[in-house]
């Protein structure tokens, strides 16, 4: 048996620079959701002097998109957000909670990068909160809903001294947060043993939180992220029921091997749909978006029956 967990679009890739009304030199780790009747990406894209701004894009069916004339997210010329965006904002991901979109993303200054929050009904008008972490952070997804009275992220702090791994923080406003401790490490010798890092945001199953996450092998020549899957428990996410040893998609095709930087597949964002597949959309190369689908059922059997280490 040798079928691929995630089975690609035949006509990946779905959206690529060509296709953006305005100048930019890659289209990339876009946020994704269905919103009514459509899909929405928030898509991440290098602008022609390195420095990264946010395009949308939507669709009918997940597959064939529109991007929409002007960026959705440029970085701010206001308030604190100004000083903290100044190199520009990227890897955005459109977490629905409870209502509303809260959108997780990355803020580049002379300072470090850290993470703004902030928040949207219709993807017309949008309210930046919070800046919620100091520098060095990336990758925060935040859970659909409150547990035990909080929101819940995952999130991924830098290290000198230990391996990037994945750590949980909790909130009772969105704004501050803590209670902090870290729940998944790389694994030494393993296709994720360089770092690890949250991906799509969760997405409730009846056995757990199915949580999309990056993890980076470093060989001779390069590094390489791939895509695997974890699942959190239901009423304690910061335990974890299993994390599938093997990944679910690695870099394969031409579009996904060579481009802004090579060898690269990195999601922000999966939809569940009603038929238990789960639309899972990720950057290639760091230049294209790209989309194929997994089954729920077999993502939640890879961690629950074929799992390694946690930690
Ligand atoms: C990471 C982030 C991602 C990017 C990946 C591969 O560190 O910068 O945005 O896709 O590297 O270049």
């Amino acid at each position: 048996m040798n079928q691929p967990v995630v089975r690609r679009y035949s006509q990946n890739p779905i959206l690529t620079p060509k296709q953006v009304p305005y100048e930019v030199s890659t289209v990339h780790n876009a946020g994704i959701v269905k919103h009514g009747d459509q899909y929405v990406m928030l898509f991440r894209s290098h602008l022609h002097n390195g420095r990264s701004i946010i395009g949308l894009a939507t669709s009918p069916d997940g597959y064939h998109f529109e991007v929409s004339p002007e960026p959705f997210m440029i970085p701010s010329s206001e308030g604190i957000f100004a000083e903290y965006e100044e190199y520009g904002v990227e890897d955005l991901r459109i977490n629905p909670c409870e209502g509303e979109y809260l959108l997780t993303y990355s803020c580049y200054s002379r300072h470090g990068v850290r993470i703004g929050l902030a928040r949207t009904k219709d993807f017309s008008t949008i309210e930046r909160i919070a800046l919620i972490t100091q520098a060095d952070l990336r990758n925060i997804v935040i859970f659909p809903e409150r547990i035990n009275g909080r929101y819940v992220r995952l999130d991924r702090p830098h290290s000198e001294i230990s391996s990037w791994s994945i750590w949980i923080s909790y909130s009772t406003d969105l704004i501050y947060w803590g209670d902090s401790k870290v729940v998944m490490k790389p694994l030494t010798y393993h296709w994720d043993e360089l770092k690890i890092g949250p991906g799509a945001p969760p997405i409730k199953t009846p056995k757990g939180w199915l949580s999309i996450y990056h993890g980076v092998f470093k060989n001779m020549s390069d590094s390489v992220y791939r895509l695997g899957v974890a699942l959190h428990d239901l009423s304690d996410p910061s335990k974890l029921l299993g994390v599938s040893d093997k990944w679910i998609l690695q870099p394969d095709e031409p579009y996904e091997i060579s481009g802004y930087v090579s060898n690269v597949v990195f999601t922000c964002g999966a939809v569940p749909e009603e038929d238990g597949t789960l639309k899972i959309y990720w950057g290639g190369a760091d230049t294209v978006m790209c989309v194929g689908e997994a089954n729920i059922d077999e993502l939640i059997d890879l961690c629950l029956n074929h799992s390694r280490n946690p930690m």
